[in-house]
């Protein structure tokens, strides 16, 4: 029988199955647990049920609770109500999970007296990545299950793990064969029912937790929770819950998680998870936009860039021709692909089985020709104008007429490369992110003549390859670059007129990101696009080049590192920044943390803006993603759209004023901040 829309409640002789169907993932919204709660109490009421199955259909188990439901008012039933009515249930209730039990979902299968999935199936609780953690009973129920350090890794990372991992951890019960999940268990359900033990409850079970566990699972992650408030709440949870008898453990761990809801840390990372998701729904793409097939892919360039580029499609199984001019530079390039796989393997994260099926998609040759039956063509070569069009010159006829060819250029115009060609609609820029196998932006660049069909399927391969991909406008820099290089400018700015380096990566340091421009230069390699014949110590990154001082990579640049590469700051790089402040900046003077962190960051801002008044970005959690993912713009902060909307647009249009008095047009208002203030809007208003 039907209960609501999305639930019904049918019996298989004496068990009841509870079916919720509510796409597109199952989360836990009112009519859900509506729905669960009625079916629920129908089956506790019919003395013909003897157990229950709770199964969902369509691609997933419950994923979680309903996140669009946060920050509105509760309506009952809610999650810990529906828990409640599970946990007490005169008879057995047997979760079935397929696809992802996550979060709420998990939670509310660990009321249920037993668990079975299929071999696919995923279980976690993933709430930290939303700046959350578990609120109905997971730092509670996980650790006496699977005991307190792997709940602790589990909550903290946020990370699923597979069903056979959670059988063996006993979190599952059983493991149903593919697609005979709700007959294996209803099977299981009938023998729960038949062995007439007492119900077992996970709340029962003893919580036994090692001495010194929680101070030292602190400091191993201290790094990596810097900034980051859900962690210590989730290891709070579970140290305070020990103490605690379990009704007062969840109200403790009820507390600590509502803390973490209206703060606003949530607030920004449940920002960024929509704005994934709204990334890929380019306005210009309809749903019936044709996407290609791409079933063989070439690479041009088997450097940093090219290698890291077709790891990503061998990664998913696709065959990749990586092309190079001379045998020397392909086997270095194929060596260093195999030695990241080799590494990923060490790691535990790669079986040597994957790793030999990853280098057996890949293929090197010393000849473009190869390329002629690939459907996407990605060149990754020297990064100047005539060598990128010379290439597409040869790649147009070589090339088979409705391969895609695709620039991973930074800052080339792509209208010049493709105008070279006789096929500019099959033209577009895929700006991977250094290293390109492990950074997850990637900048969809629309040039002028780009068929709408090759960026959809840009954007759908994109999600195929584990990119976060959004589409930009051809511009210089395109959105990222574009404002990496406002960001610099006033960087050097600030340093020229009395800040050092190493002041202005503190301030952006303790701003949430895990390195200032300074230390990334130095990462990133100063000479970078130098050039040694017409650098003329024009700036204190061509006068530390001409000394030979490269960054990292040659021991020092802005700061010296040793063996390990722990940098300190260079006497040699002071000494260059006082001589050219004497040359070009006058009288050197203080520079408060908090004038740094105005003018680096409102630059960028104000760049934003100019980047949507001009539609290079299609919405500013766009530019959001793109500095969040490509350039380590902390993510509990949103990103700088987001980030300057909690600001107030009133305040930043004012402090630009401010800027633009002092330092001049750098700092001219965007027209866009003006017109938004005026009628009381921010950027997500757009
Ligand atoms: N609530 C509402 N909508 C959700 C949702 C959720 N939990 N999860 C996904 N969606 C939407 C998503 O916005 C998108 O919408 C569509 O579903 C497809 O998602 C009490 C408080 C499940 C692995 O963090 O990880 O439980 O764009 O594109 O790639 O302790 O979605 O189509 O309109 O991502 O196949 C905890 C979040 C919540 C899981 C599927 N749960 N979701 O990935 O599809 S907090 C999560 C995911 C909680 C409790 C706490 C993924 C997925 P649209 P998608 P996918």
């Amino acid at each position: 029988m039907r209960i609501n829309d999305c639930t019904t409640l049918e019996r298989d002789g004496g068990i009841a199955i509870i079916t919720v169907d509510s796409p597109p993932v199952n989360s836990l919204s009112v009519a859900v647990r509506k729905g669960v709660a009625e079916a629920m109490m129908q089956a506790a009421g019919d003395s013909a049920v003897a157990a229950v199955v709770l199964i969902c259909g369509g691609r997933t188990f419950f994923a979680g609770a309903d996140i669009t439901e946060f920050g509105k008012p509760v309506i009952e039933p809610d999650l810990r109500a529906l828990q409640q009515i599970v946990e007490d249930m005169p008879k057995p209730v047997i979760a079935a999970i397929h696809g992802a039990a996550l979060g709420g979902g998990l939670e509310l299968a660990l009321v249920a007296h037993g668990r079975i999935a299929v071999p696919s199936a995923q279980c976690g609780l993933p709430e930290v990545r939303l700046g959350l953690m578990p609120g109905a009973g997971g730092t509670q129920r996980l650790p006496r299950v699977v005991g307190a350090a792997r709940a602790l890794e589990m909550m903290t990372s946020g990370d699923p793990i597979s069903a056979a991992e959670a059988a063996r951890l006993g979190l599952l019960d059983r493991i149903a064969d593919e697609g005979a999940l709700r007959d294996e268990a209803v099977a299981f359900a009938r023998a729960v029912a038949a062995d007439g033990a007492p119900l077992a409850r996970i709340r029962d079970r003893p919580l036994v937790v090692e001495q010194g566990l929680f101070d030292a699972f602190r400091e191993a992650n201290g790094r990596k929770f810097r900034g980051l408030m859900a962690p210590e709440s989730i290891i709070r949870s579970v140290e305070q819950g020990i103490a605690l008898p379990f009704p007062q453990a969840l109200e403790n761990e009820r507390a600590l998680f509502c803390a973490l809801l209206e703060g606003a840390q949530s607030a920004a990372l449940r920002h960024v998870f929509f704005a994934q998701r709204q990334a890929a729904k380019v306005d210009a793409i309809s749903a019936d936009t044709p996407i290609r097939p791409i079933i063989r892919v070439g690479v041009v360039g088997a450097g940093t860039m090219g290698g890291g580029i077709a790891m990503n499609f061998a990664n998913v199984g696709l065959p990749v021709t990586i092309v190079e001019t001379r045998q020397e530079a392909l086997d270095r390039g194929l060596r260093i692909i195999r030695r990241n796989y080799e590494n990923s393997a060490k790691k535990g994260k790669l079986t040597a089985e994957q790793v030999a099926q990853r280098m057996a998609c890949l293929t090197g040759s010393l000849a473009l020709e190869d390329l002629a039956d690939c459907d996407l063509v990605i060149e990754a070569v020297f990064e100047q104008l005539d060598v990128k069009q010379e290439l597409f010159r040869r790649l147009d006829l070589i090339a088979k007429p409705s391969a895609i060819v695709a620039t991973n250029t930074s800052y080339l115009d792509i209208d010049r490369i493709a105008e070279v060609t006789g096929r500019p609609e099959n033209v577009l820029g895929l700006h991977f992110f250094s290293p390109a196998n492990v950074m997850r932006l990637l900048e969809i660049v629309k040039a002028a003549k780009t068929d709408l069909s090759v960026l959809a399927t840009a954007v759908a391969l994109a999600k195929k390859i584990g990119k976060i991909g959004v589409v930009v406008g051809n511009c210089y820099g395109f959105v990222g670059n574009r404002m990496l290089a406002a960001r610099h400018a006033q960087a050097e700015a600030v340093v020229t007129e009395g800040a050092l380096p190493w002041d202005v990566d503190r301030v952006i340091r303790d701003f949430g990101f895990a390195m200032g421009p300074f230390e990334m230069r130095d990462l990133v390699g100063l000479d970078v696009g130098w050039n040694r014949a017409t650098s003329s110590g024009a700036t204190v990154r061509e006068m530390l080049n001409e000394m030979g001082r490269h960054g990292q990579k040659t021991g020092g640049g802005y700061y010296d590192y040793d063996e390990k590469r722990q940098p300190t700051p260079s006497p040699i790089a002071e000494q260059a920044v006082l001589d050219f402040s004497e040359r070009h900046g006058g009288q050197r003077r203080i520079v408060s943390d908090e004038e740094i962190r105005d003018r680096v960051l409102l630059a960028m801002v104000n760049e934003g803006a100019k980047i949507l008044d001009e539609g290079i970005a299609q919405r500013s959690s766009d530019i959001d993603l793109v500095w969040i993912n490509g350039y380590g713009w902390p993510a509990y902060r949103g990103g700088p759209m987001y980030w300057a909307d909690t600001v107030g647009l009133p305040v930043i249009r004012d402090k630009l004023k401010a800027l633009h008095a002092t330092h001049g047009e750098v700092f001219r208002l965007s027209p866009l901040i003006e017109r938004l203030v005026a009628q009381g809007k921010d950027f997500a208003s757009l």
